[in-house]
């Protein structure tokens, strides 16, 4: 008998509608054609006098299917749906429970009565996806909590709780105990019923008072906070255009609107980015591996990484015990811990009486390797120096018991290399975080050749307990994102060598949508890093390869960024954020003149052109040698480690957008200049000819 993804029934007198579409209930079109005919069976079934709406498995609707965008759209379409089951001359009761989201809220606004399950989230998160509500969310939520606060929760697309549902009127109630969908439903059906409770539709509602200087402001608010984004403003248009006209209206209005942005390349990255953060961890090196235990963590190092590496680890409810190398190292770790797991009460992300626990219980420091004897993992997050790596895991690996995993936080040094320190190196592999590590989501699993099978899948269920987006990088410098930085941040300084100044650089970089452009970001991470990682690529850098000499002259000056007041910009209180400095333009002029270099202006554009073109060839040298998996995982690292605009989907993704043939032809010409720099990826060359987008090698 095939799976019915709705199902109708009666119980006494009260009919059972059950929506059964594992994993999260999604409305495919199999969903809405269910829930058509059981409103249609509801109707005519005179024995029923009310139907309660419920779902089986982990969580009420979860939204519309996902997977159905980017493919024609299929009747019943959803508004259709709701509103069908809205206008039922029978009272519906639904029951809401997990994650009620998009088309699953929109669906339970159809509904007459809603009650709630402790631990219920809900939300319209459509705008994440570059869509707007699109099954009457932006007429009939205005209609039920007022227009500001839906229009906060649609354009924030975060998940409100219980709690505030029910004080928005969200839900009617808030079921007191944990019971299951359908006994909360029974018993509120029956509540209803002797009340007499009939059909209460909002669309029957007067709509929401428009408050002009409020909607101006937000707006404003909105068109800066989301620039260059389409979804937020399509959602302020839809709801208050539609709290001006008739109910039937303002449903044409957001469903044109709607059917528009179902169609926008915007929403195709973000549905990418979505799909992909969830893709990236299914590797068929892992399928069937058993990870090992990790649940004693190890940090060898209290800095702010291995302390961030800490905290992350005990907001995840593993036991951590922090090494240091003397008493008073061990102390100021300590306090640092203390002190991220306070900002973590402060954010909400935590109770005091959880963080006393974590403290008291979960967390300890140490000043001896034999104290590391009973983990099951180790991350060691000390001085980016391969002799203190020897030293520690020369240690590590005569106190580890046998099977303890031994992972290095490096950004960069040679993981094989490290492993070849220990008599353990299949147990050996890096887990490369971002700082600060208990806030950033992304995770490098670095893999050396040697690592065996169940250590890199301990890594990934590692990464997932912590809750972070796991990447696995091959080995080499940089592994995918930091090498692919350096090419971008290159190209950056070719270009200001020929003319651009570093400020018309990172302006056109923001204006692509990036939060900060490459000399910003360079002047937030310290200069002194930069001056560092140039020295240790000094002994093995092709001389071909151009370094600009400026940025050295600004660290000789002690000019190391954010951090001194003076870096590429001058920071002060007048200018707290930066502003451009004559001072740096006169050195880089200085260089140009050395090189007998006539600068030339550049446009946003050519920027544009120049900066993504080599973003792309260096993610396509990383595919094509290995290092990464597939070309979404490249995106997945770039959207969570380097605020690559999240609605253009990732490197590679804007790359299929732009055709593979015209981004291959401007490297090519670029390579005029310099071929070295601009060698052609063989993997883009290859795709470009078989008229292949990077997307092929996704699945
Ligand atoms: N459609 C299809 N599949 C979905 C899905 C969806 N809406 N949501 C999740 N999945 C899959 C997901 O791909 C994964 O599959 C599995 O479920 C578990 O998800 C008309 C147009 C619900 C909070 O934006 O936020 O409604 O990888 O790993 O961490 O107005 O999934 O196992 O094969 O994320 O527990 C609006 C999106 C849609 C919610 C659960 N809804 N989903 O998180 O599990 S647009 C959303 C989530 C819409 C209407 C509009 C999360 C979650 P696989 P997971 P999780």
């Amino acid at each position: 008998m095939t799976h019915q993804p709705v199902r109708y029934s009666r119980e006494g007198d009260i009919a059972l509608i059950c929506i059964d579409n594992p994993p999260v209930n999604a409305i495919g079109q199999s969903v809405r054609a269910g829930l058509i005919d059981c409103a249609d069976a509801f109707a005519a079934d005179t024995a029923a006098r009310i139907a309660v709406l419920y779902c089986a498995g982990r969580t009420f609707v979860a939204g519309a299917d996902i997977k159905e965008f980017g493919k024609p759209a299929t009747a019943p379409f959803l508004p259709d749906v709701v509103a069908r089951l809205e206008a039922l001359e029978k009272p519906v009761l639904c029951v809401m429970h997990g994650t009620a989201l998009g088309g699953g809220l929109e669906l339970a606004l159809g509904a007459h009565y809603r009650i709630g399950l402790p631990g219920l989230k809900t939300g319209l998160p459509e705008t994440s996806l570059g869509l707007l509500p699109g099954a009457g969310g932006t007429q009939r939520l205005p209609r039920l909590t007022g227009l500001e606060a839906a229009l906060e929760i649609m354009i924030s697309a975060r998940h409100i709780s219980a709690d505030q549902a029910l004080e928005m009127g969200i839900i009617d109630e808030l079921v007191p105990a944990a019971q299951d969908p359908r006994t909360a439903g029974l018993v509120k059906a029956r509540e209803l019923m002797a009340m007499g409770a009939g059909p209460r539709r909002l669309c029957d509602m007067p709509p929401p008072q428009v408050n002009k200087e409020q909607i101006d402001t937000l707006r404003a608010h909105t068109a800066a906070r989301y620039r260059g984004q389409n979804a937020q403003m399509a959602a302020i248009d839809a709801a208050v255009s539609g709290a001006a006209m008739p109910f039937a209206e303002g449903m044409k209005h957001e469903r044109a609107l709607f059917l528009h942005l179902r169609e926008s390349p915007q929403r195709a990255a973000l549905v990418h980015a979505f799909q992909a953060e969830r893709k990236v961890a299914q590797l068929p090196e892992l399928d069937g591996v058993t990870p090992r235990a990790f649940s004693l963590l190890g940090v060898v190092g209290g800095g702010r990484m291995g302390s961030g590496i800490a905290v992350s680890a005990l907001l995840a409810g593993l036991d951590v015990t922090l090494l240091e190398r003397d008493a008073s190292s061990a102390a100021q770790a300590q306090q640092t811990v203390a002190q991220m797991l306070a900002e973590s009460v402060k954010r909400g992300k935590l109770t005091d009486e959880a963080r006393t626990r974590i403290l008291g219980q979960q967390f300890r420091t140490a000043e001896s390797y034999a104290a590391l004897a009973d983990r099951d993992m180790v991350i060691e997050a000390v001085f980016e120096d391969m002799d203190i790596k020897r030293e520690v895991f020369t240690q590590l690996d005569r106190h580890c018991k046998a099977g303890a995993i031994l992972a290095t936080n490096t950004s960069y040094l040679d993981i094989p290399q490290i492993a070849a320190m220990t008599t353990r190196p299949t147990d050996v592999l890096g887990l490369h975080f971002f700082s600060p590590a208990h806030i950033m989501r992304l995770l490098e699993i670095v893999v050396p050749k040697a690592t065996a099978p169940d250590v890199v899948a301990t890594g990934f269920a590692f990464g997932k307990k912590l809750g972070k987006v796991s990447v696995r990088a091959g080995v080499c410098d940089g592994f995918i994102g930091n090498r692919i930085l350096q090419v971008y941040r290159a190209v950056s300084d070719h270009m200001v060598l020929a003319g651009a100044s570093p400020y018309e650089v990172d302006r056109a970089v923001t204006e692509f949508g990036f939060p900060m452009g490459p000399y910003a970001v360079q002047d937030l991470a310290g200069l002194d890093i930069g001056f560092m990682t140039r020295q240790r690529k000094a002994a093995t850098r092709d001389p071909r390869e151009f370094v600009a000499r400026w940025a050295d002259e600004m660290h000789m000056r002690g000019w190391h960024g954010r951090k001194s007041g003076q870096g590429y910009y001058t920071y002060d209180t007048d200018s707290p954020k930066g502003r451009p400095c004559p001072e740096v333009e006169a050195i880089i002029a200085a260089e140009r003149r050395e090189y007998g270099v006539t600068p030339r202006n550049f446009s946003s554009d050519e920027i544009i052109a120049r900066y993504m073109a080599a973003m792309v060839n260096e993610s396509a040298h990383v595919v094509g040698e290995g290092i990464a998996a597939r070309p979404l995982d490249v995106d997945v690292t770039l959207l969570h480690g380097y605020g690559f605009p999240r609605w253009r989907g990732g490197p590679m993704h804007w790359a299929d957008t732009q055709g593979l043939n015209q981004l291959l032809a401007q490297i090519e010409a670029f390579a005029q200049e310099d071929a070295h720099f601009w060698r052609p990826a063989p993997l883009l060359v290859q795709l470009a000819q078989e008229k292949r987008l990077f997307s092929s090698l996704n699945s």
